[in-house]
């Protein structure tokens, strides 16, 4: 089916402390985002990017471990509502980043226009941190965590309201790498979440049929937000915290086309692209050639 898709660029690198994130954005359109989904038929409208303020440019006044949160909010802000504006045009909102603590930004823009968002997490992590439990003051640890309400009221009430997606809404899929914290917390709320270990042993045909039944029966609009060290970092080395075992090209194709066969898919984001700790463009080069297979690109 035919899409009318905008593309948000999102050259945010405040919510993590390797340099380079910034130039995600950049580095995917130059792998030909624009062109390849224009290929398969779709209308491609690119908004360019949101203006993100340089660290220590807005004065601090809030006390708190969380780095550049003053920054990361306001970013936030201006995220959602270009994201929302979208929608509400009725156009399908590919939001391009930078680091992951921009899915608070557009799980806001998007979740006022749905009454029972589902959310789909492809990341090696959970996300799930707040102020108490973060190892690192990274929000870019924290966004799913704030996304359902849990963290600080800074990152909670961006778009003027708490809750954006439940607990019973939330799929995860390719996690290893969870803090003690987030662990508690996805028992806790009762999330669902596809290790690497469920991967493996049920494959990801599987994962992805129950993830779609799951999801498909109770929502009413599914956001992808997928964070490419989910994918192993043999085929996707350019994000600034790598993590071995991870999913294949492979399998997140497969993963991609069923979504895109299911036709649950109402938003999406790729983020944590880093250009500088890449090779050769690779990994914007794998976020394209996914986002092909999302959008309905077919190998015959
Ligand atoms: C760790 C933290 C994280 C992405 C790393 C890491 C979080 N759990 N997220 N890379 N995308 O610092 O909270
Ligand atoms: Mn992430
Ligand atoms: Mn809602
Ligand atoms: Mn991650």
């Amino acid at each position: 089916m035919k899409k009318d898709i905008t593309l948000i660029g999102v050259p945010m690198d405040l919510g993590q402390t390797r340099r380079g994130v910034d130039m995600g954005p950049s580095a995917i359109r130059y792998a030909g985002v624009v062109e390849r989904l224009m290929d398969i038929d779709h209308q491609v409208h690119d908004f360019g990017d949101i203006g993100i303020a340089r660290p220590g440019t807005i004065e601090e006044t809030i006390e708190t471990n969380l780095k550049n949160l003053e920054e990361v909010a306001s970013a936030s802000e201006k995220l959602a509502q270009a994201v929302s504006d979208v929608i509400q045009e009725n156009r399908f909102p590919l939001v391009l980043g930078g680091d992951h603590s921009i899915a608070i930004g557009s799980l806001a823009g998007i979740s006022r226009h749905y009454e029972n968002l589902g959310v789909i997490w492809y990341d090696a992590h959970g996300d799930l941190n707040t102020a108490d439990t973060s190892p690192s003051g990274n929000i870019h640890g924290m966004p799913l965590a704030a996304s359902l309400g849990i963290g600080h009221e800074s990152l909670t009430g961006i778009g003027g309201y708490e809750q954006k997606v439940k607990p019973e809404n939330i799929v995860i899929i390719g996690a290893r790498s969870l803090d003690e914290g987030e662990k508690a917390l996805i028992k806790e709320r009762g999330i669902k979440v596809y290790t690497m270990h469920e991967i493996d042993r049920i494959g990801m045909t599987k994962v992805m049929e129950e993830t779609i039944e799951y999801l498909s029966g109770k929502t009413d609009g599914v956001h992808l937000s997928l964070d490419l060290d989910g994918l192993d970092p043999q085929d996707a080395p350019g994000v600034g915290t790598p993590v071995l075992g991870g999913i294949s090209y492979r399998e997140s194709h497969l993963a991609m086309e069923m979504l895109a066969e299911s036709q649950i898919i109402t938003s999406a984001e790729f983020v944590e692209v880093n250009p500088i700790l890449d090779e050769r463009n690779k990994t914007a080069t794998v976020a394209v050639a996914l986002m092909g297979s999302l959008f309905g690109e077919k190998l015959l």
